[in-house]
């Protein structure tokens, strides 16, 4: 990981979204469980009307670009010279290797609404301008908590548009806003349900990860759902650098 001291580690903002109840709460304590933050207590820095909870997450600087060697040419001269030039083109490249696989540290906060607190306009608005990714959640168990995605989805993502993409419509046609969909209570579910072609993650063109919230392998290091976290992680920090927040 690159060496940098906790002051220079930016902060990238997920706001989860979806009806009371889907279990918001139980998976902000998921995606936010590490090693060194194992209980609540030591990852939240709460606030009034949200309960925010923080992790850190390895981002790739050179994320999409693989290290190209500088290959020598066959037909150089001398066989020690190509030698030569082989064993500093070796250097280079291991150089560009090790480059290639620096990590960025930045912290993640997650926040997750206190359905019971109502909170003022203003202060809401504030928080959705400096949003660089969205967690709908939905319950499996209950298919109307996903249609209703859709609604709870409009303002944030608008205030989003407007202050980050410095328009207001359409919201969706350019490049938005990462979103990640997660259908909760996976374990509950007595029947499978076929995929259904036109969900919202579909509709959005975003990863969708089935899970059960209460179990700490969910998001298993290496798995298929990790793979998803951690690619909707790296695009929420992409999207803080191409459109950052402005300051007020
Ligand atoms: N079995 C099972 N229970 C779950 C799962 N996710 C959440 N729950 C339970 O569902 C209930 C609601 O979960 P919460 O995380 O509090 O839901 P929430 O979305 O934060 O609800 P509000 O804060 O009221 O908006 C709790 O009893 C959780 O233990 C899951 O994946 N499997
Ligand atoms: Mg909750």
């Amino acid at each position: 990981m690159a060496q940098q001291t906790i002051k220079h580690v930016s902060t990238a903002r997920i706001l989860l979204l979806g009806q009371a109840g889907v279990g918001k709460s139980r998976l902000t304590d998921l995606l936010a469980r590490s090693v060194d933050t194992p209980t609540p207590s030591t990852r939240s820095v709460g606030d009034a009307w949200w309960n925010v909870q923080v992790r850190l997450h390895e981002y790739p600087c050179n994320k999409g670009m693989p290290p190209t060697p500088e290959w020598t040419s066959s037909s150089s001269p001398s066989s020690s010279h190509s030698s030569e030039r082989l064993g500093s083109s070796c250097k280079l490249f291991r150089r560009r290797a090790e480059a290639a696989c620096d990590m960025i540290p930045y912290f993640v906060e997650f926040y997750d609404l206190k359905s019971s607190m109502r909170m003022p306009r203003e202060h809401r608005n504030r928080l959705f301008r400096n949003i660089d990714g969205i967690i709908l959640v939905y319950d499996l168990l209950d298919m109307s908590s996903h249609d209703n995605l859709h609604d709870l989805l409009y303002h944030p993502l608008r205030q989003i548009c407007r202050h980050r993409h410095k328009r207001l419509r359409p919201i969706l046609k350019r490049r938005h806003v990462p979103i990640l969909v997660v259908g909760t209570k996976l374990d509950m579910l007595k029947t499978r349900r076929l995929r259904r072609s036109g969900g919202i993650a579909g509709q959005l063109g975003a990863d969708e990860i089935l899970l059960n919230c209460l179990d700490p392998d969910s998001l298993a290091e290496k798995s298929r759902n990790e793979g998803k976290l951690r690619k909707f992680l790296n695009n929420a920090v992409d999207f803080k650098q191409y459109f950052p927040a402005r300051r007020y």
